[in-house]
């Protein structure tokens, strides 16, 4: 019945504000379950797999050194419909024209910082989410 997995990454500036707890808090009290949680530094081998579609733009080198500058919580996170459902929570990309009541509407910042900064990552399609999935979870 659609029960899906989507690869989550709560990125360095959410990790450093310490919004683990509460992104994560977010997450479960909609229904999802984790099924997997890990805390590590990504290289920059993973970020370019990761990042591939973003190859060459204005902002992928800023971005994977962003990604970079600290450690990442990486989740699968399990329940129906939650590759769409978590991009619902997550909010749009720039966390200015996010939504409130989103975690990047309610908790992101940009002020002086750079759009990248959006505390979450969350797959983008079915596709993503397994090759995500595999790639931060190898032999999950
Ligand atoms: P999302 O994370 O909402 O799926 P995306 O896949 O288009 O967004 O981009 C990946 C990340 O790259 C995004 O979280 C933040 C950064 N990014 C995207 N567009 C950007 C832009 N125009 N300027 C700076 N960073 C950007
Ligand atoms: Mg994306």
């Amino acid at each position: 019945e659609n029960i899906e997995r989507t690869l989550v990454l709560i990125k360095p500036d959410g990790v450093r504000r310490g919004l683990t707890g509460e992104i994560l808090r977010r997450i479960e009290a909609k229904g999802y379950a984790l099924a997997a949680l890990t805390l590590r530094s990504a290289d920059d081998e993973l970020l370019a797999a990761h990042y591939a579609e973003h190859e060459g733009k204005p902002f992928y080198a800023p971005l994977v050194e962003f990604m970079k500058s600290g450690p990442v919580v990486a989740a699968v996170v399990e329940g129906h419909r939650v590759i769409e459902g978590f991009r619902s929570l997550a909010g749009a990309t720039d966390p200015t024209g996010a939504l409130p009541g989103t975690i990047r509407g309610d908790l992101g910042r940009d002020w002086g910082l750079k759009v990248q900064q959006n505390l979450v990552h969350g797959s983008d399609s079915p596709e993503s989410a397994v090759r995500e999935i595999g790639l931060w979870f190898p032999g999950s």
